[in-house]
């Protein structure tokens, strides 16, 4: 299947959007759905909505295996042991805070030091600073290269036997750099830190392999895969949860409560505190489904393709700075002369193209690029040269517009 071709099973994108046809180009922010995920949560609303784990009714019992279905789903997708290595969370976000405040708590002293990158999303910043200043720990980060990326001399350099934890995103949502996190982690072991890798904006675009990737957690969100909001996963080796510690307390993650104390279900439900999120479960699998069917690696390749297509065309026009480096995945963040980002998408936007502007989440990676913020196109399976071929157009115009001014 070709991308027209794919587009076409994404309803929203068969639109027009102030007159002209709808390009989307904001994925890395949110991905778009297919109607078949659309159709498998609406399917869990009409005909089998019940709370899981529970009665025994008929009902019920559907619910349970759908949600326990997108479990085994998640963990066949990325190659985890077992199920009881997949606990369901709200986000990538979540699942973060989660290894912070429960890991963390738990195994950092003053002294110890938690390793990031200052390409970070907040959310792989945010709960490692707000853990280090409970413990005492020192939060410390990888410098980066002039073009963006890691380089493991410096990995080598700041992991040190002081480390406990280190934590790095797999795929940046700026510079579209894709991190040796593998290798990284090999680091990290032989120093006794444990691997966190975010892997929000790798999961959704290339073929995931915790097993090989060595790392002990791995977090992800279900709506930058074709999935729905609300929904993602936080996968741990089973050795580390099962030592760490809930962080949620109430129903459904308890075996047994007495009046003074209580103890937990076993893995992963222990960390799955409250009705679960049942139709994001469900939504998920079915977009898992839906990508094992067009294939990881050709999403991969298609993206690679699009993103060196639109710095070709984008290097086309006078006063454009791209950044980031040449090897990437679908992601191109770029500013336009003196013209501010926020401009550059509201002119666009007129022109029916969603672009995203600002700091993208990233603060200190703004710093680093001596920015305040950018402007950001980003791909996905359903996108196409035609799509660069309007954002280019797109520019050309932003600057005609923006001409008389500088
Ligand atoms: N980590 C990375 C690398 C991200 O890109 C994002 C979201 C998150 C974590 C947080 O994910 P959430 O699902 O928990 O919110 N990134 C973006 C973005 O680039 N534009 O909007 C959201």
């Amino acid at each position: 299947m070709n991308a027209k071709e794919i587009k076409q099973l994404f309803p929203i994108l068969n639109q027009e959007v102030n007159e002209n046809p709808l390009v989307y180009l904001d994925s890395a922010a949110t991905s778009q759905k297919p109607l078949k995920v659309i159709e498998a949560i609406d399917d869990y609303y009409r005909r089998y909505n019940s709370n899981v784990h529970r009665g025994v009714h008929t009902l019920g019992t559907l619910a349970t295996d759908g949600y326990e279905g997108a479990r085994e789903k998640v963990r066949r997708f990325i190659n985890a042991s077992s199920m009881e290595e997949i606990v369901f969370t709200r986000g990538t976000t979540t699942a973060l805070n989660l290894i912070a405040a429960s890991y963390g708590r738990d195994n950092l002293t003053a002294g110890d030091e938690i390793v990031i990158s200052i390409m970070e999303h907040h959310s792989n910043i945010i709960p490692w600073q707000q853990i280090a200043k409970q413990t005492g720990a020192t939060l410390k980060y990888f410098p980066l290269q002039s073009d963006g990326t890691i380089d493991l001399a410096d990995a080598e350099k700041t992991i040190t036997d002081k480390t406990k934890i280190v934590s790095v995103m797999h795929v940046s949502n700026v510079l579209g750099t894709i991190n040796p996190v593998k290798e990284i982690a090999e680091i990290a072991h032989r120093n006794g830190a444990i691997m966190v890798v975010d892997g929000a904006q790798s999961t959704p675009h290339m073929k995931i392999d915790v097993k090989d990737l060595d790392c002990d957690f791995f977090a992800f969100s279900a709506h930058k895969m074709v999935g729905p909001t609300g929904m993602g996963a936080l996968y741990g080796k089973k050795a580390l949860l099962e030592k760490m510690e809930p962080i949620e307390f109430g129903g459904e993650m308890i075996d047994f409560v007495g009046l003074q104390d209580s103890t937990w279900k076993e893995l992963p439900w222990k960390f799955e505190g409250g009705t679960p999120i049942i139709a994001g479960a469900i939504g998920l699998g079915a977009a898992i489904d839906f990508l094992e069917e067009i294939g990881l690696d050709e999403i991969a390749k298609h993206e690679h393709e699009l993103a060196s297509y639109a710095i070709e065309r984008l290097s086309e026009i006078d006063g454009m700075s791209i950044f980031g480096p040449k090897h990437r995945a679908g992601v191109v963040t770029f500013n336009l002369d003196d013209v501010h980002p926020h401009d550059v998408a509201t002119v666009l936007d007129a022109e029916g193209i969603a672009v995203r502007a600002g700091h993208h989440c990233a603060q200190p990676l703004m710093k680093w690029l001596k920015v305040t913020a950018t402007a950001r196109a980003s791909f996905y399976l359903y996108n196409t040269k035609e799509d660069v071929d309007a954002l280019y157009t797109g520019l050309v115009k932003t600057k005609e517009y923006f001409g008389d001014v500088f």
